[in-house]
C-alpha cells in the first residue's frame, strides 16, 4: 500500500483564512467575471481588533479595508455598493461585539428587504466562555449560549456561529452562496468569537484557491410561458410594473424592445425606476402611491398586470387598490418564487432578462391596439407636461422642493446617479425625476431608512467612481446619520450632497395633517408652554438654532449656502469643479408639496378619538379602505 498523499495546507488564524478566502472569490454572470468583494469596512474594538484586524493588516493586498465611522451607516454603504454593482458585488463589514455589533441590525434589515447581499462579520463572546462576562457581553440567566448578534439572525438571510477555526470552511461556503443567488441574497451574518479569529489551523491550501460563481440565468418552462403568452394575447390593456430586478437582471434592453414590439406600456417601482428613460412613449413612469397620473390611470384599468423583478409593496400597488378592474389577473417574472407567487400571479420564476425574451418568441406578432398605444404614448408626454410645470414653480420667498428636483435634474449628466431614501423627497424624486440612465436612480425604498442617504450614496460612489453621485437628503436625516462625509473625504469619494432643509420632518407632518394630528411632534422647535408647536399654531415656538450647514463645514466638506434656486443652479455648477464632497444647503417650503395623483397608501387611523379632526380622518379612512382588496 502507497503512503495516502496529505493535502497541502497552511497554517493560518481564523480570521487570516476568511480574509484570505474572501479575497479569492468572483462571480461570473454571462462570461464576464467580477471580483466579489471590494473590501472590507470596518470598525475596531476588542471583539475584533486582534483578529480580524490583524488579518488585515498583516495582508492590505487581500482586502483593502475601509474605515467607517458608524457601524449602521457602514451596512447601508454596502448595501449602496452591492446595488450598484447589479449584486454582482459586496463588500464586507467587520465589528466588535456588543454595541458595534447590533449597531448593524438596522443595515442588515435594509440590505435583506431590499434583496442586497452584504456580508456582516460581528465580533462576538469568547467561544471559551473563560473571561465572561466579557465587556459588553449581555448575559442571559437562562441560556448560555445567547450573544446580542442573535438580533442579526432574524434579519439575515444566513446566520452561522464560527465556534471553531475549522468551521470557518463551511460558514464561509455557506454565506457565499447565499450571497451570490440572486433569489435568496440578502444580509449574511457570521458571528465571529473574538478568541475563535485568532486561533490557528492548518487550512487545506485549497480552501483559497480563486474560486468562481456561476449567475445562472434560470428560465421558466415553456408550459407556464405558454400560459402568460395566452393571458397577454387574451387581455386588453395589458400593464407591465418593472421593480428591481428588471435592473439587477440588465433587462432593461430587453424590456425596451419588448414594449416596443407589444406596445405594453410600462409603471416603474421605486427600485425599478429608470428601466425605460423618461422620454420614452411605453413609459408612464412611476406607479402607486407616489405614482404618476399617467401610470396610475392605466393601472385602474389595467387587465393583466406582468410584474417584472417586482415585490409588491403597498407602496407600489396602492395598499391593492391601484388594480380596480374585478378581472385584473397578475403575472409575476421573478427569480424568487416567493415574490412570483404574489397576488396569485403565473408564476414565471426565472431571471428577468431571458424570460421577457422568451415570452417575446411565445407572443410573436402579438400587439395591444393602437389606441392603447396612443394612450400611453399622450399620457407620456401629458405627465411630461406636470413635471416641467413642478420644476419651474418660482415659489417665493422659499423654493419648493420640486423646483430643487428639477435644478438637480437639468445641472447632472444623464449617467450620474441621485441618492435618496427617505422623508418627502423619495415620492417626489420617483414622480419628477427624468431618469435616463438604469443606473441613474438610486431611491432606497425597500426599508425607507432615514440615514441611508450618505452612507450608501458613499457606496454607490465606490462601485461607480466614474459618475457623479448627488445624494438628496432631508434635514431630518442628516440629522440622524451624516458622519460618512468624513469618510468619503478620506477615501476621496466625492459626493455631491444637496440637502434641503424644512425645519423638521416635512413628509411625516403632512401625513400627521391629513389624518388629523396637526403635524404633532415633526418640527425642529422650542418646546414653549408645554408644546413643540403644531401646525395651525398662529404664533408657534421658534425654530430650534440648528446649523447644518456649519455642521457639514466641520466635518470637512465644502459647503455652498443657496438662498434661492438661481443660487442653487449656480452651485451645482460650482460643486463639479470640487475634487472632495461638497454640500449644497437650500432651504425649502415645507408647505409647497407636489401633489399626489389617483392613488391612496393605507395608514391606520384611531378609532375612537377627543379630536374631531382624527374622527373625520376616521370616517375617510373607512370609506377608502372599502377598495382595498386581496388579489386571489
Ligand atoms: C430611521 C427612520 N426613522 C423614522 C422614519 C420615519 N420617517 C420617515 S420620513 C421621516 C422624516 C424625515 O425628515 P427629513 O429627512 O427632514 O425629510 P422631510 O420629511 O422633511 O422631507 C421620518 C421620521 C424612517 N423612515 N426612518
Ligand atoms: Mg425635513
Amino acid at each position: 500500500m502507497g503512503a495516502r498523499r496529505r493535502p497541502e495546507t497552511v497554517r493560518l488564524t481564523a480570521a487570516q483564512a476568511l480574509i484570505r478566502f474572501l479575497s479569492a472569490q468572483h462571480v461570473e454572470r454571462d462570461g464576464v467575471e467580477h471580483r466579489f468583494f471590494g473590501g472590507c469596512s470596518g470598525i475596531f474594538g476588542h471583539g475584533n481588533v486582534a483578529g480580524i484586524g490583524e488579518a488585515l493588516f498583516e495582508s492590505p493586498e487581500l482586502l483593502t479595508y475601509y474605515q467607517a465611522r458608524n457601524e449602521q451607516a457602514m451596512v447601508h454603504t454596502a448595501a449602496g455598493y452591492a446595488r450598484m454593482r447589479n449584486r454582482l458585488g459586496a463588500l464586507a463589514c467587520t465589528t466588535s461585539i456588543g454595541p458595534g455589533a447590533t449597531n448593524m441590525v438596522t443595515g442588515a434589515a435594509l440590505a435583506t428587504v431590499n434583496r442586497l447581499p452584504v456580508l456582516l462579520l460581528p465580533g462576538d463572546v469568547f467561544a471559551s466562555r473563560r473571561p465572561d462576562p466579557v465587556l459588553q457581553q449581555l448575559e442571559v440567566p437562562w441560556r448560555g449560549d445567547v450573544s446580542v448578534n442573535d438580533c442579526l439572525a432574524p434579519v439575515s438571510r444566513y446566520f452561522d456561529r464560527i465556534w471553531r477555526p475549522e468551521q470557518v470552511i463551511p460558514a464561509a461556503l455557506g454565506a457565499m452562496r447565499v450571497l451570490v443567488n440572486q433569489s435568496e441574497t440578502g444580509a449574511v451574518t457570521l458571528a465571529f468569537p473574538q478568541d475563535v479569529q485568532t486561533e490557528a489551523y492548518d487550512y487545506p491550501e485549497a480552501f483559497f484557491a480563486r474560486r468562481v460563481w456561476h449567475v445562472p440565468r434560470p428560465l421558466p418552462d415553456d408550459t407556464v410561458l405558454n400560459e402568460a403568452a395566452a393571458a397577454i394575447r387574451g387581455s386588453r390593456r395589458p400593464l407591465v410594473v418593472a421593480g428591481g430586478g428588471t435592473i439587477y437582471a440588465e433587462a432593461t434592453d430587453v424590456l425596451r424592445r419588448f414594449c416596443e414590439q407589444t406596445g405594453i406600456p410600462v409603471g416603474e417601482t421605486q427600485a425599478g425606476k429608470g428601466s425605460l428613460p423618461y422620454d420614452h412613449p411605453a413609459a408612464l413612469g412611476a406607479i402607486g402611491v407616489t405614482g404618476t397620473f399617467a401610470a396610475n390611470r392605466v393601472a385602474a384599468e389595467a387587465d393583466l398586470v406582468i410584474g417584472v423583478g417586482t415585490r409588491w409593496s403597498d407602496f407600489t400597488i396602492a395598499s391593492k387598490t391601484a388594480f380596480a378592474s374585478p378581472e385584473v389577473r397578475f403575472v409575476n417574472v421573478n427569480v424568487a418564487d416567493f415574490d412570483a407567487a404574489k397576488h396569485a400571479g403565473l408564476q414565471l420564476v426565472g431571471d428577468a432578462r431571458v424570460t421577457l425574451e422568451r415570452l417575446e418568441e411565445f407572443l410573436d406578432g402579438y400587439e395591444v391596439d393602437d389606441g392603447y398605444r396612443e394612450q400611453a404614448a399622450a399620457l407620456n408626454a401629458e405627465w411630461d407636461r406636470e413635471v416641467a410645470r413642478l420644476y419651474a414653480l418660482d415659489h417665493r420667498p422659499l423654493p419648493a422642493q420640486s423646483e430643487v428636483i428639477g435644478a438637480v435634474n437639468s445641472g447632472s449628466e444623464a449617467t450620474d446617479v441621485v441618492v435618496c431614501a427617505a422623508g418627502a423627497m423619495p415620492g417626489d424624486l420617483h414622480k419628477l425625476w427624468r431618469t435616463r440612465d438604469p443606473k441613474g436612480y438610486h431611491v432606497e425604498y425597500g426599508y425607507s431608512c432615514m440615514g441611508y442617504e450618505i452612507a450608501g450614496g458613499l457606496g454607490v460612489k465606490m462601485a461607480a467612481p466614474d459618475r457623479e453621485v448627488y445624494v438628496l437628503v432631508g434635514d431630518g436625516s442628516y440629522l440622524m446619520l451624516s458622519s460618512e462625509i468624513v469618510t468619503s473625504i478620506q477615501e476621496g469619494y466625492k459626493l455631491t450632497i444637496v440637502l434641503v432643509d424644512n425645519h423638521g420632518f416635512n413628509s411625516i407632518g403632512g401625513l400627521s395633517r391629513s389624518l388629523g394630528t396637526d403635524g404633532f411632534g415633526t418640527q425642529h422647535r422650542y418646546r414653549r408652554n408645554g408644546s413643540l408647536g403644531l401646525d395651525s399654531d398662529p404664533e408657534p415656538p421658534p425654530h430650534l438654532p440648528i446649523d447644518l450647514a456649519a455642521n457639514a463645514e466641520s466635518l470637512g466638506a465644502a459647503v455652498i449656502r443657496c438662498g434661492t434656486i438661481e443660487e442653487l443652479r449656480a452651485g451645482l455648477t460650482e460643486a463639479k469643479s470640487h475634487e472632495s464632497t461638497v454640500v449644497l444647503h437650500v432651504e425649502v417650503d415645507r408647505y409647497e408639496g407636489v401633489p399626489s395623483y389617483d392613488s391612496w397608501w393605507d395608514v391606520a387611523v384611531a378609532e375612537v378619538s377627543e379630536a374631531a379632526a382624527v374622527r373625520d380622518a376616521r370616517t375617510s379612512y373607512e370609506v377608502a379602505r372599502e377598495a382595498e382588496r386581496f388579489h386571489v
